[in-house]
């Protein structure tokens, strides 16, 4: 039977989707962050360090990271903006074509004070998590609510997890394939078609529509040394390929944008 379920990830509230076929995904309403995904064969797909907080006071290290209105540090705003770091609410969910969907939602009115005083625009966030066999599909969209244009810049920062990054081979982002050898920071501009990302974990094909760019990294053995809610060691267990809009791009008062992204 298909389900949607109320859980805890640590102390987060959490809500989990599952199918008939036995694929199931974990979201926390703290960053609307899916931060577990086993497709119908029951294999996990996602790295979450054991370090991670789960308890609000700071970014769950892993999963999906959702980035929105800011990536990483371009803009005087909170790094990879506030959504990541706020509590969403559950819209609709239900059984759509054969899987289970849920839709978390975020307004400016259930930011905290800091953040709206941050991002005095505004707007709603729509992150649809759907879940069909062993496929998984994530969609943003970005409405403008209020009265004036704001830019905004997004992501889906996934870490994918995979049994040794130095096995990692990546098509799609660049001529010729991405090999990981030690820390990766890289921007991919204006990525056309399927970025295929083969581990000693299987084969995974991404598809993203409406995120022009993609951006892979790897912390590697040094930063991840630095990294307080990471293992020395866990770098070698992901890579994060992330569906982006780099360049802030403005939405018309009234006007939306949205950015679909599907595993397979
Ligand atoms: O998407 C890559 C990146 O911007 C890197 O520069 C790296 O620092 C990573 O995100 C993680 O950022 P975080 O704020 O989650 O530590």
């Amino acid at each position: 039977m298909s389900r949607i379920t109320e859980t805890l990830v640590g102390q987060l509230p959490a809500i989990r989707l599952a199918t008939p076929d036995g694929a199931e995904a974990t979201v926390t309403l703290y960053g609307a962050h899916l931060v577990s995904w086993k497709g119908a064969d029951g294999r996990e797909r996602m790295f979450l360090s054991a370090l991670s907080a789960l308890d609000g006071s700071r970014p769950i290290r892993g999963g999906v990271p959702v980035i929105f209105p800011q990536f990483a540090a371009r803009g005087s705003g909170t790094r990879h903006g506030f959504a990541r770091v706020s509590s969403w609410r559950v819209g609709d969910s239900g059984e759509r074509d054969g899987g289970v969907f849920a839709i978390f939602v975020l307004e400016q009115s259930d930011l905290g004070p800091a953040f709206s005083d941050e991002w005095p625009h505004p707007f709603r966030l729509e992150l649809t998590v759907a879940l069909r066999a062993n496929e998984l599909e994530m969609s943003l969209e970005v409405r403008n609510t209020g009265p004036a244009p704001f830019p905004f810049a997004a992501a889906l920062h996934t870490y994918h997890l995979v049994d040794d990054v130095a096995a990692v081979r990546v098509n799609g982002v660049q001529e010729g394939v991405l090999a990981i050898d030690g820390k990766l920071d890289a921007v991919y501009e204006n990525v056309k078609g399927e970025v295929v990302l083969e581990s000693g974990a299987g084969r995974l094909t991404l598809g993203q529509r409406g995120f022009p760019d993609a951006v892979v990294w790897n912390p590697g053995a040094e930063d991840a040394a630095a990294l307080a809610d990471m293992e020395d060691d866990e770098y070698r267990r992901f890579v994060c390929i992330e569906p982006a809009l780099l360049t802030p791009l403005e939405v018309a008062p009234g006007a939306s944008w949205r950015g679909d992204y599907r595993i397979a």
